[in-house]
Parts: C-alpha cells; sequence; structure tokens
C-alpha cells in the first residue's frame, strides 16, 4: 500500500484499538470484538499480541490474519505492535514501536515508504528523534493509570501533549493509558489527534457502545472548537 498522507494518519488515529487474544475476556473471540468495535467506531487497529499466555508462532499469525481480515472489510488500518517480521509476511498497513524495540530509522528501512510507522515517545527529545527517523505518528502516554501494561512508566497527564504542541511539533499524536470515554475529551483538547485505547473497549459490557461513545467525545470536541 502507498504511504498514507499525513491528513489520513491523523484521521485513523481518532479511535485506535489496540488489542491481543489476552485483552478479551475469556471465551471472546477477538475477531466478534473488533467486529463490532469497528462498527462502533473504531477506525485504526494495532494487534499487540503480548505478555503471559500470548499466542506466538503459527497461532499468533493466523490470528494475526483473521483480524486483519476484519480490519481490510471496513477499510481500518491494521497496525502490528513491535513485530516488524509478522508486519512484513501479512502486509500490515503499518508496524508501531516503543523505544525499547527496534529504531524507527531501522523499521522504516525494513517496512519502506509505503507502510505507517508508529513510535511511543515520552519526551520532545524522543519525539523529534522519531519523527527524523521517520515515524508518521507518535503514541503518548500513559496520559492516566492503566491496568494494561504491567511495565508501563507512571502517568504523565495530558503535560507532554501539551508541550509537543507548544514546541511546534504538528505530526499525528494520539494519546494512551487509561483512556476512556469521559476523560477522552481532555486528551484531545491537549493536542491529541485521538485516542488510543485497550480496556475501555476490550473489557466494555458493549465494545460497540463504547467505541461508539469513544467516537462521539471526538465528535463534540470538533463541534467545541
Ligand atoms: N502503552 C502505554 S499505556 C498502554 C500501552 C500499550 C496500555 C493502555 O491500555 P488501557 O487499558 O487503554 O489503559
Ligand atoms: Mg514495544
Amino acid at each position: 500500500m502507498l504511504r498514507r498522507l499525513e491528513e489520513d494518519v491523523r484521521r485513523a488515529l481518532r479511535v485506535y484499538l489496540i488489542m491481543g487474544s489476552t485483552n478479551c475476556p475469556a471465551g471472546v473471540d477477538p475477531a466478534e470484538l473488533l467486529r463490532e468495535a469497528i462498527e462502533g467506531g473504531v477506525t485504526c487497529f494495532q494487534f499487540r499480541e503480548k505478555g503471559p499466555g500470548s499466542l506466538a508462532g503459527e497461532a499468533k499469525l493466523e490470528l494475526a490474519k483473521r483480524l486483519q481480515a476484519v480490519c481490510r472489510a471496513r477499510g481500518v488500518p491494521f497496525i502490528v505492535n513491535d513485530d516488524v517480521s509478522l508486519a512484513a509476511a501479512v502486509s500490515a498497513d503499518g508496524i508501531h514501536v516503543g523505544q525499547d524495540d527496534e529504531p524507527a530509522a531501522s523499521v522504516r528501512a525494513r517496512v519502506g515508504a509505503g507502510a505507517i510507522v508508529g513510535v511511543s515517545a515520552h519526551t520532545v527529545d524522543e519525539a523529534r528523534r522519531a519523527l527524523a527517523d521517520g515515524a508518521d505518528y507518535l503514541g503518548i502516554g500513559p496520559i492516566f493509570p492503566t491496568g494494561s501494561k504491567p511495565d508501563a512508566a507512571a502517568p504523565q497527564g495530558t503535560r507532554l501533549l501539551r508541550d509537543l504542541r507548544s514546541a511546534g511539533i504538528a505530526a499525528p499524536l494520539v494519546g494512551i493509558g487509561g483512556i476512556a470515554p469521559g476523560n477522552a475529551g481532555s486528551v484531545l483538547a491537549a493536542g491529541a489527534d485521538g485516542v488510543s485505547v485497550i480496556s475501555a473497549i476490550t473489557l466494555a459490557p458493549s465494545p460497540r457502545e463504547a467505541a461508539r461513545l469513544l467516537a462521539g467525545a471526538g465528535t463534540a470536541w470538533d463541534r467545541s472548537r
């Protein structure tokens, strides 16, 4: 696929679901959860298969393909967390890496100009470096306390989002960590183009309704500007 225009990436970040098999409640099919969430308003998906009990090898590949098919049928970008080989194997729309993963410059070199590259950044310097290395968007967080990433850094609130915009960084930004319908507006008001969530959708009684509320927070923010 051709590299997305910056504005397309920005729009896709609006309601960004991140999920792997271990984020889903027992007995729930991740593909069904994803389908519902997209119907509710999810605009981008990241396959993040991590932690105790997560799938590996062929099983991970098979789940990636199933989830990618759900995304493709609905025109939602399918991004792979960390695993550049998997991203290449399935021709994913993009790859997301953290500061401890393969450096953005080498990821960009491996996936080529056609794929979206996202990078997690925790400081203005990390953000500048990632963008210089070819990142298309930055993940900023954890904004609020999260129960979904045991090794997450301390929550930083929305300060870094504001600092990045004040520093003149106009690149697409997505907030992450403890975001839910009730606080999504504050993340957008601080300068994020979208919100990225795991549990607010995967553990919601209705993933479709949770996604609808998150999308609604974006619409409310647009109207208030
Ligand atoms: N990176 C920073 S916080 C986080 C990741 C992957 C987890 C976000 O999960 P939740 O459930 O939306 O707080
Ligand atoms: Mg990582």
